[in-house]
């Protein structure tokens, strides 16, 4: 087989690019590890900043969203009972976001993939880049007992944080930079109403919880646990009433709570690899950089990621620059790196860890005060929260 691009992974990163070089006239195969269902059945996030939804329009799949999808003007941080609001409309001059479950950006990318005839191959097992450095790269895979073989200009690592396409890079050629926080996130979907109509993040002496949502009839509901916490140890039961006893009084009162449909544990880590590019590959999303969910950045620094390399590609294939090509990594990592700052800012703020000193408590404390008792902190949290815009690439 032979295309010009071999996307890995099947992810919102990979579809979101596939879909992009499609509309663009450039040709592409995906492979993915898993099955649809699976990759369908990890609930993730939740809330996409404007630079994403746009992505989305621009790939003809943004239909769906505008219709069911909430923009949310604002969300609210409750520190020990006390509710402050973040006007993010009033505060950044008009821009919102939309609360979109990954699930459904991925189904409707899915679904333009299918309805389009593209190639996706999924179950595709020892997926393997070769020749990075070579004018023609090829990636193999099993499937079905049999091994292929796709040649292609360029490969594109969109295989998350545990893929393959990292770890196919020499490890002298990179530098990992990395922080594990000592604490994960449990949450919580059920077929409830929301407790409040915006997001509410909680910071209280038992830890940090989150209240969002997927639609008026769905919550998604979090709080923060031991590192070493398993999801078999939390019952139902124990969740809703741990959750409950971090909620301000009035919310705690009004939380419906049902049996779950879904939980899990997610780790809380930063984590960036540099460069993102080597040679033929490049490497998208969570294949080069993690952030803690706390500013809601993964997805949408994936999307950053997807923006930058689809229009390089379509540079190089329409005007011949393939001058661009070298410089991916460079414009990437620029807004990667406000998304990690804003990420691990956030969790220091909100969250309380087994490894922050006393002294260091006490400044995120004040921290945290100043941002929502000023003007100047709350605009600079909003402007972040919503996104920073995308580099023009010329
Ligand atoms: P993914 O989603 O991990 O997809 C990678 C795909 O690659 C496949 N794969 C392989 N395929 C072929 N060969 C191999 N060897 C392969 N190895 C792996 C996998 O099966 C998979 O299908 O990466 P991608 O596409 O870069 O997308 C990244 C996002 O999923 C991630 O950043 C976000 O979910 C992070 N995140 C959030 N981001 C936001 O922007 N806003 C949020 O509100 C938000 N909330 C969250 C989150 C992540 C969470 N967890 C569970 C980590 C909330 C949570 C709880
Ligand atoms: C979610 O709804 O899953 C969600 C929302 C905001 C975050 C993280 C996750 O910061």
């Amino acid at each position: 087989m032979k295309t010009q691009i071999v996307i890995i992974g099947a992810g919102p990163s990979g579809l979101l690019l596939g879909q992009l070089l499609h509309k663009q006239g450039i040709a592409n195969i995906i492979l993915e590890r898993v099955t649809p269902d699976y990759v369908l059945g990890r609930i993730r996030a939740g809330v996409l900043e404007q630079g994403f939804a746009d992505l989305m329009r621009k790939a003809g799949v943004g239909e769906r969203m505008d219709r069911e999808g909430e923009v949310h003007g604002g969300f609210e941080i409750a520190c020990n009972g006390q509710r402050s609001r973040i006007d993010l409309k009033q505060l950044t001059g008009g821009n919102t976001v939309i609360i979109y479950g990954q699930t459904e950006v991925t189904r409707d990318l899915m679904d333009a993939r299918t309805k389009s005839s593209q190639t996706s191959i999924y179950e595709a097992k020892n997926v393997q880049p070769h020749d990075l450095m070579d004018d023609h790269p090829y990636v193999t895979y099993e499937k079905d007992g049999k091994t292929h073989r796709i040649d292609c200009d360029y490969i594109a690592g969109c295989d998350g944080f545990h893929g393959i396409s990292r770890k196919s890079i020499p490890s002298e050629c990179l530098t990992e930079y990395e922080r594990v926080y000592p604490g994960g996130w449990l949450g919580l979907l059920s077929d409830t109403p929301p407790v409040n109509h915006e997001l509410v993040y909680i910071c209280h002496d038992r830890g940090f919880a989150l209240c969002s949502m997927r639609s008026k009839t769905r919550s998604r509901y979090y709080i923060q646990v031991g590192s070493s916490d398993k999801v078999e140890q939390w019952s139902d039961e124990d969740f809703w009433t741990e959750l409950k006893k971090r909620l301000p009084k009035e919310l705690a009162e009004k939380l419906v709570t049902s049996p779950s449909i879904e939980k899990s544990i997610a780790p809380m880590r930063s984590f960036v690899v540099e460069p993102m590019q080597y040679g033929k590959l490049f490497l998208l999303g969570d294949a080069a950089h993690i952030v803690p969910p706390t500013g809601a950045k993964g997805l949408n620094t994936a999307a950053s990621d997807v923006y930058t390399l689809s229009t390089i590609l379509e540079k190089v294939y329409g005007q011949g620059r393939t001058d661009l090509i070298a410089k991916y990594s460079e414009i990437c990592l620029r807004r990667v790196w406000d998304g990690e700052r804003f990420s691990w800012w956030m969790s220091n703020l909100l969250h309380k860890f087994a490894d922050t000193s006393q002294f260091e408590q006490k400044i995120y404390e004040s921290e945290l005060n100043f941002i929502l008792k000023t003007e100047s902190g709350k605009k600079a949290l909003a402007e972040q929260y919503v996104g920073l815009p995308y580099d023009t690439i010329e």
